[in-house]
């Protein structure tokens, strides 16, 4: 296994596995581990002999999104942390990359979902093929944007109605409710759940790549690639079209200065989500 310690990679049986491995922090990721979590699945796209690429986690949240609390968005003098130059770089570069790697992956891509799920996450993880939770009445996505002056990222604003309905999206992104795991259950998004019988979410994890494993084992790999491809080209118009609005908006965003405000109230637990 190679691994930075807060996200890990390891090839097994045919399958790439990445786990976020920041459980103190409920897998919330600061900058550097979205970069780290986009390399792994860069990495894992390159892989010759794997079919499938599964984004598991650790502890009881699969991931708190942004890390709010990253010291060096502190530490940032104030003309630079209203800046073109750094937001450019922080926020559009990565955020479309990113977005952009995980659309194109070409395996299939399975989240092994051990609990909630938030921010540019849910953004990520709208973009796995297929979604595997362990306790539906322990997750929830929330996509709080509205609440941190913030718009949609990682083309949630294309993907929430795709995968949940306009109403459930709606939901989501203008009045940045938590979508619950029955919700999500409902309307298709996850393809399986397990009624919270893993104790630990290492053992979650162990099915759900036993599960993915049985499901690929006799299938034709090439057939399977191409399907992705055609399934694909049917969204990708709405996810690049997404991807390129949403970081234009973001960063009018960050340059007006709202969410440095609400990143700060929520390290000092000032405010909270409504969930
Ligand atoms: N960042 C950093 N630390 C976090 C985060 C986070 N996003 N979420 C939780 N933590 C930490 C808490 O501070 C706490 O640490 P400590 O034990 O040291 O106090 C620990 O994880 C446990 O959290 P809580 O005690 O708060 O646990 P609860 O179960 O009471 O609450 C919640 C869980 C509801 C998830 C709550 O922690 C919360 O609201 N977290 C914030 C979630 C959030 O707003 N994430 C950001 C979303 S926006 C986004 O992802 C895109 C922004 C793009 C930014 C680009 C920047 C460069």
């Amino acid at each position: 296994m190679s691994e930075s310690a807060d996200v890990l990679y390891e090839v097994r049986d045919r399958t790439a596995i990445i786990t976020l491995n920041i459980p103190k922090r409920l897998n919330a990721l600061n900058g550097e581990q979205y970069l780290q979590l986009g390399k792994f699945v860069e990495r894992a796209n390159e892989e010759e002999d794997t079919v499938a690429t599964i984004i598991q986690s650790t502890g009881r949240f699969f991931s708190a999104g942004a890390n709010f609390a990253d010291k060096k968005l502190q530490e940032i003098d104030a003309e630079t942390l209203f800046s073109h130059e750094y937001w450019l770089e922080r926020f559009v570069a990565r955020n479309v990359w990113l977005t952009n790697v995980f659309n194109n992956h070409k395996k299939i891509l399975v989240a092994a979902v051990n609990g909630p799920c938030i921010g540019l996450s849910t953004g990520l993880l709208l973009l796995c093929d297929l979604v595997y939770v362990n306790d539906i009445n322990k997750f929830y996505l929330l996509a709080p944007f509205a609440n941190l002056g913030l718009v949609a990222e990682g083309a949630s604003s294309a993907t929430l109605f795709m995968r949940l309905g306009w109403s459930k999206a709606s939901e989501a992104l203008l009045l940045a409710k938590p979508i619950s795991g029955q919700d999500c259950y409902n309307v298709g998004l996850i393809n399986k759940h397990y009624e919270g019988k893993f104790k630990t979410t290492e053992e979650f994890n162990q099915q759900v790549f036993k599960d993915i494993y049985d499901a690929f084992e006799n299938l034709h790999e090439d057939s399977i690639f191409q399907n992705k491809q055609l399934l694909k080209q049917q969204r990708d118009v709405y996810i690049n079209n997404a991807n390129s609005n949403e970081v234009q908006r973001g960063l009018g965003k960050w340059l007006e200065g709202v969410p440095q405000t609400r990143f700060a109230q929520l390290a000092m637990k000032e405010v909270k989500h409504k969930l």
